[in-house]
């Protein structure tokens, strides 16, 4: 309520994450071109009227010089976006090496670099090294612009060292940690040689957050397992300090989305979809071109469901859009050509002279062609092989007010727990499954398909991005308050 009265200043709120929301393009020695980047995260903060938001982060771009840094610093400021600026050897160990190669993968349950096994122990604590300094970097930074009462919000892997430097400094700084991706089995963490250092600073923080209550359980495992901590339902007690643990899922700005399917350039874009697809179900995929993502399994389930039913050949079509991320590591190139072998032996098994079953468009879609092909889409198809959560699925359902098309989800995603009782659960490795639940799906009565749709519907639309920022950030104030109590206690 205090907060509320016009009078006093909103609560600082220092939002951390590995890069800021901004692309930023150098015009000069001293001019940049700065693009604001609207992701779940950013919307979510843009809801939180009651705080007073900041960046800070990587801005993406490498500035060895002291111009470029200050005019990028100047600029960024007007955005309310502060940089970390990260040189390039930093970059490749910190972001491509440790965060990327060895995180990533781990916590998507696809196990640690294999190759040559000496070189790569040598190389893994070289990573963790520049892991370590970039992340006291990124410490640094808040420091720097730090006031008292500021909430300092951390976000995901690349940021796990974080809490620790931050608290090692100044004990009073308010500090919640969230990630994006799943945390693993303590069976799979316990594999890092780096485990206990990562788990020892995350519990640095007050508050934990996870997508799942499964997440939160396994992270309290393996502070219990590996630290030898005692998890209680509230978190985890160490040395008579207890960080909570908790459960956040994130949701997506929906009003968004549906608000833009009003938009003529929409409607436009809509009426040319349906007329291009004239006569054909349409099926979606939307990832980011990841491992992860089990996209070639989902091609596969594609194929069998076509060699399966052939009276749906040139009645369906697949639009599989997979943008590409991290080009420059060789298992992201490897994926992209298997993608496009796959994708081309089976066009050219069922394609005739006029179709194909599959169009596969490795490139970014703008928000508006992305919110005309959700609302044209009878089937999503969403085939993680783990996923912190899945917006895609989100951003569908958000879409589908007149269609009430059928999503068919990954049992393996952080979404499954929230819009499994509205989708068609598989496990994307059974390809036969799949394939039967693409069958399934395509030839739902619209009764069934309604009553899926408005059980997800009402789930995207309630559980927002704004909600969860703003549950997560009003958990951490009362966690420290309740930590304050029992100090005085
Ligand atoms: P991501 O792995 O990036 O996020 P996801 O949650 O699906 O996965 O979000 C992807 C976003 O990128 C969506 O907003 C989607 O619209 C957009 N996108 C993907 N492909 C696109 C394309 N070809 N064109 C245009 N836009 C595209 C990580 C975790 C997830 C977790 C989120 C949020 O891996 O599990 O849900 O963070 O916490």
């Amino acid at each position: 309520h205090e907060r509320q009265d016009q009078r006093l200043p909103k609560q600082r709120l220092l939002v951390v994450a590995n890069r800021l929301p901004v692309s930023a393009v150098r015009q000069g020695k001293d001019s940049w071109q700065l693009e604001i980047s609207v992701g779940g995260l950013v919307s979510a903060l843009l809801g939180l009227k009651e705080f007073d938001a900041r960046w800070i982060g990587w801005a993406g771009v490498n500035v060895p010089d002291e111009i470029g840094q200050e005019a990028l610093t100047k600029a960024l400021a007007e955005k309310k976006c502060i940089p970390v600026f990260l040189d390039e050897d930093t970059v490749h160990q910190y972001y491509n090496g440790y965060c990327n190669n060895i995180i990533w993968p781990l916590f998507h349950y696809l196990g640690l670099p294999q190759e040559d096994r000496l070189s790569t122990t040598r190389s893994f604590q070289s990573q963790f090294d520049a892991y370590k300094k970039a992340n006291q970097m990124f410490a640094d930074v808040v420091h720097e612009h730090y006031e008292e009462g500021d909430v300092v919000w951390c976000h995901d892997y690349h940021l796990m060292f974080l809490p620790k430097c931050l608290k090692e400094k100044n004990s009073n700084i308010k500090v919640g940690w969230f990630l994006h991706t799943p945390f693993p089995s303590s069976e799979i963490h316990r594999m890092l040689p780096s485990r206990r250092d990562l788990l020892e600073s995350v519990l640095a923080a007050d508050l934990v957050g996870f997508h799942t209550y499964d997440y939160a359980r396994h992270f309290v495992s393996a502070c219990t397992r590996i630290l030898g901590l005692e998890g209680t339902p509230e978190g985890v007690e160490n040395q008579g300090k207890l960080t909570r643990v908790a459960a956040f899922p994130i949701g997506i700005d929906s009003d968004r989305f549906i608000r833009a399917l009003e938009l003529p350039q929409v409607q436009d874009h809509i009426k040319e979809l349906k007329e291009r697809f004239a006569g054909r179900k349409v099926m979606l995929g939307v990832d980011r071109l990841d491992m992860i993502k089990g996209i070639p399994q989902k091609i596969l389930a594609f194929e069998e469901f076509l060699e399966e039913n052939p009276e749906w050949r040139d009645k369906v079509v697949l639009l599989q859009i997979a943008v590409p991320t991290r080009t420059d590591v060789p298992e992201y190139q490897k994926l992209s050509s298997q993608v496009h072998e796959i994708v081309g032996r089976i066009n050219g098994r069922f394609g005739t002279l006029t179709a194909v079953p599959i169009h596969h468009l490795d490139r970014s879609l703008d928000f508006h062609a992305l919110c005309a092909l959700y609302a044209v889409t009878d089937v999503a198809l969403i085939t993680s092989l783990r996923d912190g959560m899945n917006l895609v699925s989100y951003e569908f359902v958000a879409c589908q007010a007149s269609k009430k098309g059928v999503l068919i989800l990954s049992e393996f995603a952080g979404a499954a727990q929230s819009l499994g009782a509205g989708a068609l659960l598989v496990n994307p490795w059974n390809i036969a499954e799949v394939a039967a639940s693409i069958s399934q799906a395509l030839n739902m009565p619209a009764d069934e398909r309604e009553k899926m749709h408005q059980h997800n519907f009402m789930h995207v639309t309630t559980h927002t991005s704004q909600e969860w920022a703003a549950t997560f950030v009003s958990e951490l104030n009362d966690t420290i308050i309740e930590a304050q109590l029992r100090t005085r206690q």
